[in-house]
């Protein structure tokens, strides 16, 4: 007979005592939380994202915080044999004491204490008191003693460097510096009888048929005469393996006709379930489950005719990445949840994403955003948490605690079939051979040890399945040619930071873009959040303390002069910026994604805000998609027709991402601004699978006149259902005859489902559906509406929409 089990874990989060002696506070507080949304919550601070308040909150850390609380310890538990203060995430230097007695210092908000407590615990009423120090003096200290220069951040705090604590919160070219404190994550005292399961490692083997496990349960605290159960549950959740071990022994499974993991568009997402239980004879003392996904990724970097590849490969498939990067959710963390994350990635995979990059100057993301990337099919590159940074590589505690953190962190996320990298850091290669870093030779130096020396063994220690790449970008050579586009991934910034037309793009053949972006504002729901009626005006000092990339308003507009009218008011001014951001990012993305092959990736910039702040992100802090998020599901849609248009030469090409052929027709139609179709041609196609196909070569030389009123329109269907569609302009926007459409419009509703059924008798471009007073997601928004073409879209609403809260208006709109 089974007894119950003995493990066990008492938690000490739930209400604390915060205080702060010198500015008079003290509150009964929720733990695990954070300093700034303690005193949010209890109304010391006020919001720190309305208006300027970002300034007067960031003060609030240069003072230190007292956390406290009392918890009771039974008899019982004193008689376990070891008892550990577990803590999940302290941000970030504290000092942690249990009655009294200080029992460890931490300096690493990244990492994972475990400390043996027990000989400081006493039966009946404990305390322990969390002292967080402030950041701000912390760096500022650390960075006047420091005898070298080293390369930081533009918008960041300085001295950041030398404290490893999420970059982001000491400000970054999208964010806040508000450099937040406290526990952040569980805390908790786990009791352990005779020993526990640390860990567990496994490895894969793939054989044609079969996938071999070697599975190794870490166990702490060895007793000879203990011994381990593994059980394993096949997707469907059948038991189809159980069998014993002694400690300290590897187990060998053999899976039979294995049901494996792929990424969304490849396969399904199968999810084994292991569970490995730790037995003393028949008495179980703990249970560990993991859910494994079957998958053996490569990154292959082969030699060709441009350089060499950068290509995912899962399970013998050679993927085409398309996604973007993810950065923290929330300056304040403690309002971040499993849903809110939840349903961020679910709306990249609606837009069509495959990969997401967690960029390298945030946090390691909770246990749960890899759960949910493995169930979404999403694949994650995980870059180090070190960015656009030198870091003091002489000073050996740092080293030691950037070790322990990679250890920590590399362990949590080993076993998730979605991590398919571990990259060294964002940006810091090209850096040194880019930026102009001060102290060159020693950041050279530091740079080697970093990620040459410390981190590969560790990443082949403890992950050895997951490939490793030192940097993003990096290039065949060390700090040479970092952002080559024949090797390696690239960051393409000319268009944007070094302002050239976004044309450029189609100048570059990268084989991983792995960033690139243009900003834009958010919606005017989401300004309202922050300012008033007064602040709305780009340039006015609310608006420019929420645009954190100093030239950025002016570059704004300059993009959009290049494409569009000059917008009459802001509203119109925010929602241009929208289109030329997401007109600009689907240029470049339909130009990569032609060049099938010799391209195998793209990421843009950003995903995602951690407030709400004019970005380069396609979903802003509300969750509010942008035109980019639109543009997305349709530039990143697995079967794409997209047009290479050039004044006297149009290529029409089908990109097909999928496994199969795709088998249907396309339809290639000139149409002026009045719906009169002037040519038109349909043709049966075949489009091998993972290849992109020239179907047409058009010579089109439309003279001015006619080119400021007619266009290109092409789709392509599958059993008469539109896959993909897409058009070609011949002059920029802003010298198109458009006139004004009556665009018709019928809601059909079933249940909380609904139909919009749109028609115009004129050209509108970029026509945008809202409804008043809701924030929904439709199948498709901002979208060229083409004159008796009908157009359905379709979305839910829990509440009842009438036809009256339609609101429609076009680019024609905002001039
Ligand atoms: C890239 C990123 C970020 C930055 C973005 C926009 O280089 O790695 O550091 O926010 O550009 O400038």
């Amino acid at each position: 007979m089974i007894k119950p089990m003995n493990y066990y874990i008492k938690n000490l989060g739930g209400e604390w005592n915060l205080s702060a002696k010198d500015i008079n506070i003290n509150l009964k507080v929720q733990v695990p939380g954070s300093v700034y949304n303690d005193l949010l919550e209890n109304k010391i601070i006020p919001d720190p994202f309305y208006r300027d308040n970002e300034y007067l909150v960031r003060e609030y850390m240069v003072h230190d915080y007292v956390y406290e609380r009392e918890f009771e310890i039974t008899e019982d538990e004193l008689k376990t044999d070891y008892v550990n203060l577990v803590l999940n995430g302290i941000d970030t230097l504290a000092e942690i004491y249990l009655n009294d007695t200080l029992i460890i210092t931490t300096d690493n908000m990244h990492r994972i204490w475990n400390i043996y407590v027990k000989d400081y615990l006493k039966q009946g009423t404990n305390q322990i008191k969390i002292i967080i120090l402030s950041p701000l003096k912390y760096i500022k200290n650390a960075e006047e003693n420091y005898p070298h220069k080293l390369y930081q951040a533009h918008d960041s705090v300085k001295g950041y460097i030398h404290l490893r604590k999420a970059h982001y919160m000491f400000g970054w070219d999208w964010g806040p510096q508000l450099p937040d404190g406290g526990i952040w994550r569980d805390i908790s005292l786990e009791f352990i009888t005779k020993a526990k399961i640390e860990d567990v490692s496994i490895k894969q083997k793939h054989r044609e048929k079969s996938v071999e496990l070697t599975v190794f349960p870490e166990v702490s605290k060895t007793k000879e005469n203990l011994h381990l159960c593994l059980e394993l549950t096949d997707p469907s959740g059948k038991l189809i393996h159980e069998s014993d071990k002694l400690i300290n022994q590897e187990f060998s499974v053999l899976i039979e006709n294995p049901l494996k993991w792929y990424p969304v568009n490849y396969g399904q997402q199968n999810l084994y379930q292991l569970t490995i239980k730790l037995f003393d004879e028949a008495i179980l003392l703990e249970e560990k489950t993991v859910k494994i996904g079957l998958r053996e990724i490569k990154l292959i970097q082969e030699e060709d005719q441009y350089g060499e590849s950068f290509t995912f490969e899962v399970n013998g498939i050679k993927v085409f990445a398309k996604g973007s990067n993810y950065i923290p959710e929330d300056n304040l963390l403690p309002r971040t949840s499993r849903e809110l994350t939840y349903k961020l990635l679910s709306a990249a995979k609606l837009a069509n994403h495959n990969m997401i990059r967690v960029w390298g100057g945030g946090i390691y993301p909770e246990d749960y955003f890899y759960d949910i990337c493995d169930e979404l099919g999403l694949l994650v590159w995980q870059d180090l948490m070190f960015a656009c940074s030198i870091y003091p590589m002489d000073k050996e505690p740092f080293v030691e605690s950037i070790k322990s953190e990679i250890i920590d962190n590399v362990k949590r996320m080993r076993n998730h079939p979605s991590v398919v990298l571990i990259c060294g850091n964002n940006e810091n290669e090209t850096a040194i051979e880019h930026w102009h870093v001060p102290s060159l030779d020693l950041s050279k130096e530091f740079y080697i040890k970093q990620y040459l020396e410390i981190i590969p063994p560790l990443v082949k220690e403890y992950a050895p399945q997951i490939p490793y790449w030192r940097s993003s970008p990096a290039s065949k050579e060390l700090f040479h040619n970092t952002n080559s586009d024949n090797y390696g991934d690239m960051h393409y910034w000319g268009v944007w930071h070094n302002n050239e037309p976004f044309t450029n793009y189609r100048l570059y053949f990268p084989r991983f873009m792995s960033e690139f972006g243009l900003q834009s504002f958010p919606a005017i729901e989401t300004i309202n959040m922050f300012a008033e009626e007064e602040d709305k005006n780009i340039f006015s000092y609310v608006m420019e303390s929420h645009q954190k990339n100093r030239t950025a308003n002016s570059k704004i507009l300059d993009y959009v002069g290049k494409l569009f009218k000059y917008p009459k008011d802001f509203e119109s001014l925010l929602y241009v910026s929208q289109a030329i951001q997401a007109e600009g990012i689907r240029y470049g993305v339909e130009h990569w994604r032609r060049n099938y092959g010799r391209c195998m990736g793209i990421l843009y910039w950003q995903l995602n805000d951690c407030w709400p702040v004019a970005s380069w992100s396609s979903i802003d802090y509300y969750h509010r998609w942008k035109i980019l998020h639109y543009h997305a599901k349709k530039f990143y849609s697995p079967v794409l027709i997209s047009l290479e248009e050039n004044p006297t030469l149009t290529k029409v090409v089908i990109t097909n991402d999928l496994l199969v052929d795709f088998i249907g027709k396309y339809t290639l139609e000139l149409i002026d601004f009045n719906g009169k179709v002037l040519s038109k041609k349909e043709v049966d196609i075949t489009v091998k699978a993972q290849s992109a196909k020239t179907v047409e070569t058009l010579k089109l030389e439309l003279p001015r006149k006619e080119a400021q009123k007619t266009f290109v329109y092409v789709k392509v269907e599958e059993n008469d259902e539109v896959i993909s569609e897409n058009t070609a302009f011949y002059l920029p926007d802003k010298h198109l005859r458009l006139e004004k459409a009556t665009i018709k419009h019928d809601l059909n509703r079933f249940e909380n489902k609904y139909t919009l059924y749109l028609m115009c008798d004129k050209l509108a471009k970029f026509v945008e559906v809202k409804i008043k007073g809701k924030d929904l997601v439709f199948t498709d928004n901002y979208f060229h509406l083409i004159p008796y073409k009908l157009k359905v879209i379709k979305f839910v609403s829990n509440e009842l929409i009438e036809e009256s809260d339609i609101i429609i208006r076009s680019l024609i709109d905002t001039f």
